[in-house]
């Protein structure tokens, strides 16, 4: 593929395209996060899932740059020689300079190359760097703000790495650096104050204002105009982060971000208009077998019954086959990503649930991390008792199926009555006494270290969610990131999103929100606002995007209470589908994956090459074909339905046939011709 080669010579020092275009493999991509190899939040996914379609295309030119952390090395990356040349020159440099280097592959897909800072050993030069910066932007670091201060040695190094290796090249200069978010920022100010033959790229994933101003309950979409933003970031006591977020914004040859929502905020926030959006796209395996998600759901919603079985013993008067899981999941950001308005709806659905009598139960997960002490012994007791009734059970079924053996031998058939025996008996009743218990089951499965403060509790305190017997709608606290290894839900995230049915993301302040995408992608439907860039993108994309089980609040255009109320018809109308009704709708959602691929929104990350890219436009989802969406009034497409658990089979492949025949009415991303299968078009040529 070829690239436009970018001329540093023009005016104003913003680069020109010039005719000719240059060979992608004369050019160096680098990619700079604090989020390389360190999970923080979403742009280590954005990263880490971009990594495979840009080193298919940029192979051996493609390098990542992040922190050295020790742990996340050791984790992650396989040390490596560099394998070009000016790079690994770049890199003794700086290492004869006392600065530790770190180079490998970072062992995810696409394994890319990855060159990693350690800012600990280079924390001495500290003083005498954040002078250097102050000459050149006269923005003062506190000596308080850790972040800040880490954000200036990272910064340093890298414009001192990309310093050296320019030096190298005296023709023309053919390295792009693609810079993250404020952390990484310092690098892209001193790459230009230092002139350096850098063709820059700034994304930012929030903006810094944004993010504080909207945690503060402020009306912000409403007045995006009238912030005074120097005065509103110096009462926050981030005015020198604001100042190096903006710098970076303004230096940089290409200003991008993930949303439109975000761009118009950037406006406001940041003053520059983005050049490019770049909405944020996943990493989609599909499965051979069609159904094989469907299969996962079941598979994994098994495991989570079990954690249920536990952690309400001796209150397990709900049926499980009836029991929907919902859940909320991300940065422990309260207002921002919605958890309020969502306790507030849950409570609203306890009651809807409540008077209508529905024998439906709903058990609400927050996944969102918060200061704990390990798990809370009641939670621990749950699972101890659980595993205890299982224990007895085996043994009794074990003793009973020997008798029953030794009697068939015989050519007897034992007396039912008489086969379990009085030790049998005790044993069992002593199981079932263990699972009395005095308190409700627990709305948290942790001890929280600040629990009078906390606000989802405090939240459960005001509304009274306490898991009591008559409450339809259940809740419960996980304040830590799931994994496979944990004693209580061993689940990673992933397996968690497929065995729940819902997603439920009504966040106020969200860039991208990753978190519903990837529900999709998993054929999980879920709830998002028109205040996210992912719910704006599909609202764009999609003609009807609660058939395809993406719920919309409008967070935007109705009062806080309004919102509220719709999204507690949303719940209380996902809860009256039948199971045959989620079935189809998770099929549907599922197909909304493409959309979703970076292999189809890579391309518009092609901003790289500033080739003016096409985007999306005159793609749109179109309503599914068949059966109307709403389930009150979705018929069945079967003649030879029957109503009872087993239906959903059968049912299923009457979907297949409504996949069918929208597949072939409904042109994918990909078969409408605007992007290649994993093969690169010429630039130009994705222009509308
Ligand atoms: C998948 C499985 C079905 C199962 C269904 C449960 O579709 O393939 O066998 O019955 O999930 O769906 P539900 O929405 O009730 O969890
Ligand atoms: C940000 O992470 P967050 O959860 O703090 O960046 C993500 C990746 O672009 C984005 O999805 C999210 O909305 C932002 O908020």
């Amino acid at each position: 593929p070829l690239a436009r080669s970018l001329s540093m010579t023009s005016l104003n020092g913003l680069p020109q395209w010039e005719d000719e275009d240059l060979p992608v493999e004369d050019l160096l991509l680098f990619e700079v996060s604090w989020e390389v190899t360190n999970k923080v939040g979403g742009i280590y996914t954005v990263i880490q899932t971009k990594a495979k379609i840009t080193a298919d295309e940029w192979g051996e030119n493609y390098f990542l740059i992040g922190p050295y952390f020790e742990h996340n090395v050791k984790t992650q990356v396989e040390a490596c020689e560099p394998p070009n040349p000016a790079v690994k020159k770049a890199m003794d440099i700086m290492k004869s300079q006392g600065c530790q280097v770190f180079f490998g592959r970072w062992l995810i897909e696409g394994s890319p190359y990855v060159l990693l800072f350690d800012i600990g050993s280079a924390a001495w030069n500290l003083d005498r760097w954040k002078g250097e910066f102050w000459d050149v932007s006269n923005i003062g670091i506190p000596f308080h703000d850790r972040e800040a201060n880490d954000a200036v040695i990272f910064g340093s190094l890298t414009a001192c790495f990309l310093k050296e290796l320019s030096s190298q090249f005296d023709d023309k200069p053919n390295i792009i650096a693609h810079f993250h978010e404020w952390q990484a920022g310092v690098g892209l100010i001193l790459s230009r104050s230092q002139k350096l033959p850098v063709a820059t790229i700034f994304t930012t994933h929030a903006t810094l204002l944004g993010r504080y101003l909207c945690a503060a309950s402020i009306d912000f979409y409403n007045n995006l105009d009238q912030f005074d933003i120097d005065k509103e970031a110096g009462e926050r006591q981030i005015y020198h982060r604001y100042c190096m977020e903006r710098a970076s914004v303004h230096c940089a040859h290409v200003f991008t971000t993930v949303s439109q929502i975000t761009a118009i905020e950037a406006e406001h926030m940041l003053k520059r208009n983005p050049d490019v959006v770049t909405p944020n796209g996943l990493n989609i395996k599909k499965f051979s077998a069609m159904h094989e998600f469907q299969n996962l759901h079941s598979m994994y919603k098994a495991r989570i019954q079990e954690f249920i079985r536990g952690h309400f013993y001796g209150h397990l008067d709900f049926s499980l086959e009836k029991t929907l899981f919902f859940f909320i999941a991300g940065r422990y950001e309260f207002s921002n990503k919605g958890a309020d308005m969502f306790l507030e709806a849950l409570s609203r659905l306890n009651f809807l649930l409540r008077v209508h009598k529905s024998d439906v139960t709903v058990v609400v997960f927050f996944i969102m991390p918060a200061k704990t002490n390990n798990f809370n012994v009641e939670t621990l007791k749950g699972q101890a008792v659980r595993k205890q009734l299982w224990d007895t059970a085996q043994s009794v079924k074990e003793k009973f199926g020997k008798k029953l053996y030794n009697a068939l031998l015989k050519g007897e058939i034992p007396d039912l009555n008489k086969i379990l025996d009085r030790d049998d008996i005790t044993i069992m009743k002593r199981a079932i006494f263990s699972t009395q218990r005095h308190c409700l089951p627990p709305v948290t499965t942790h001890n929280m270290i600040d629990d009078g403060n906390d606000p989802i509790l405090n939240t459960i305190r005001r509304i009274g969610l306490f898991n009591n017997r008559t409450d339809r709608v259940k809740v419960i606290l996980h304040p830590e990131f799931l994994s496979s290894t944990s004693p209580l839900l061993p689940l990673d995230y992933e397996e968690f999103v497929r065995g729940c049915h819902l997603g439920v993301f009504p966040s106020y302040y969200e860039p991208w929100g990753y978190t519903p995408a990837e529900c999709t992608v998993m054929g999980i439907p879920s709830v998002t606002t028109n205040l996210s860039g992912f719910g704006c993108f599909m609202q764009e994309h999609v003609a009807d995007p609660a058939a395809y089980g993406i719920y919309i609040v409008d967070r935007r255009f109705r009062s806080p209470d309004e919102s509220c109320n719709q999204l507690t018809q949303f719940l209380y109308g996902f809860c009256q589908q039948s199971r045959r009704q989620r079935i189809i709708q998770r099929n549907r959602t599922e197909r909304l994956s493409d959309l979703l691929d970076w292999r189809y929104l890579g391309r518009v990350c092609e901003t790289i090459n500033r080739a003016s890219c096409y985007f999306t436009e005159g793609f749109r989802y179109p309503r599914p074909s068949s059966v109307p969406p709403s389930p009150s009034v979705s018929q069945h497409s079967s003649p030879h339905h029957s109503e009872g658990e087993d239906e959903d089979e059968d049912e299923r492949y009457d979907e297949d046939e409504e996949a069918e025949r929208d597949r072939q009415n409904i042109k994918s991303p990909f078969s409408l011709g605007v992007l290649p299968q994993g093969k690169t078009k010429q630039h130009g040529e994705y222009r509308n």
